[in-house]
């Protein structure tokens, strides 16, 4: 199915200025709603500073994108060559503690296999961080067969995030944008996650990595039941969903977060001014979640962009969020590859 650009402009924008007004929150464990508002008027006021830098988030998604655009096929080799060379180009984006050891050991030039480097990490067990999905948006962006959105989420998930925690939200969260690009209805773009996340867990590794960590199996598809759950409630406490589904770095405790942001912020929300349209609504919503706010706010502004389209992208935050440019001109030509691969 054909998806408008505004989709693609959306998607790129909803998700860069939850990373750059996002990183103005993130560890902050108890944000109260005056200063979360306080901070985002001033943005509006065109208060300093002027500029917000992106993170780690950002510019890992800007090496997919680019290595999609050159290449115009997905190749594993080539993203990983990208993300080590941007780290070292530019290492102080706020990289999590363990994924610079990643890029260390594939710089080494002693790796012959690109993925032994992310199968070493926490002693063997892989990461479980949210690295992997804080960038998976790019793909539905360029690739719009449903298979190809999930093995390359889960490939392009393994070179740094080699638990399947880490890769598994990796494609929960290339599936939330895909089918968000799509509009689907809230009912059924949640049954579609549910019924992927069915098969996708469903494997050995999967099992045993989530059973090893004391989840049990199926652990996203038990957050996304949880989702479900929280939307038929007529009144759920933000601290009842950081205590349910988390706010924090592990990817299991931020991609169904998002996704419940995207869902829920469809209606009205205390605590945020009320002129805010709903991409603004989903950001701010994830700001006042505190705790990885960069990353909820970025997965949930990819999703809610995609969904809703730029006409939501308000001026002054999309002026302040830095290389912005890029993702405008950028958008347009994943629009363009999106649409070439089409079946016609
Ligand atoms: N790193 C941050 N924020 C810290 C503060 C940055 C600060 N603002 C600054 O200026 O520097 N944010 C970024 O990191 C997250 C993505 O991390 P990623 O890529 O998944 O990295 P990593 O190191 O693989 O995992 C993150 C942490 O998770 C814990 N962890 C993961 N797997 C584990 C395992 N198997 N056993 C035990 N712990 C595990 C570790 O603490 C890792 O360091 C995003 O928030 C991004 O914004
Ligand atoms: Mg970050
Ligand atoms: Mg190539
Ligand atoms: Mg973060």
């Amino acid at each position: 199915m054909s998806v408008p650009l505004n989709r693609f402009r959306g998607a790129l924008l909803g998700a860069l200025m939850g990373d750059c007004i996002g990183a103005l929150f993130e560890g902050e464990s108890s944000l109260s709603s005056t200063s979360v508002r306080a901070v985002l008027e001033n943005l509006d006021k065109g208060g300093k500073p002027k500029v917000l830098t992106y993170t780690d988030d950002t510019a890992m998604t800007r090496s997919m994108v680019q290595s999609f655009l050159e290449n115009k096929e997905f190749d594993a080799k080539d993203l990983a060559d990208r993300f080590t060379k941007e780290y070292f180009s530019d290492p102080g984006r706020g990289y999590g503690a363990g994924v610079t050891q990643v890029f260390e050991k594939l710089y080494s030039g002693e790796y012959s296999d690109i993925f032994t480097p992310a199968k070493e990490q926490f002693n063997g067990k892989g990461s479980y961080g949210n690295g992997a999905a804080m960038r998976a948006m790019a793909i539905p962006l360029a690739f719009p067969n449903i298979a190809d959105v999930i093995e390359y989420a889960k490939t392009s998930g393994k070179l740094t995030h080699a638990s399947s925690l880490g890769y598994n939200g990796a494609v929960l969260q290339a599936l939330a944008v895909h089918y968000a690009l799509q509009g689907e209805s809230r009912d059924s773009f949640l049954s579609k996650l549910l019924d992927h996340m069915d098969e996708i867990e469903a494997d050995e590794k999967s099992k045993s990595d989530a059973v090893e960590l004391e989840l049990g199996e199926f652990p996203y598809r038990k957050r996304l039941e949880k989702i479900k759950e929280f939307l038929d409630k007529r009144c759920v406490s933000r601290e009842d969903v950081v205590d349910q589904l988390g706010n924090g770095v592990a990817a299991l405790e931020s991609v169904p977060t998002a996704i419940y942001s995207f869902l829920r912020c469809m209606d009205p929300v205390e605590d945020l001014p009320k002129e805010f349209n709903i991409l603004q609504r989903t950001l701010g919503y994830c700001f006042l979640l505190g705790g990885d706010t960069d990353t909820i706010a970025t997965m949930a502004g990819a999703i809610a962009g995609a969904y809703h389209g730029d006409v939501q992208v308000p001026n002054e935050w999309k002026l302040r969020s830095e290389s912005y440019e890029d993702a405008e001109k950028w958008a347009e030509e994943l629009h363009q590859m999106y649409t070439s691969r089409l079946p016609s």
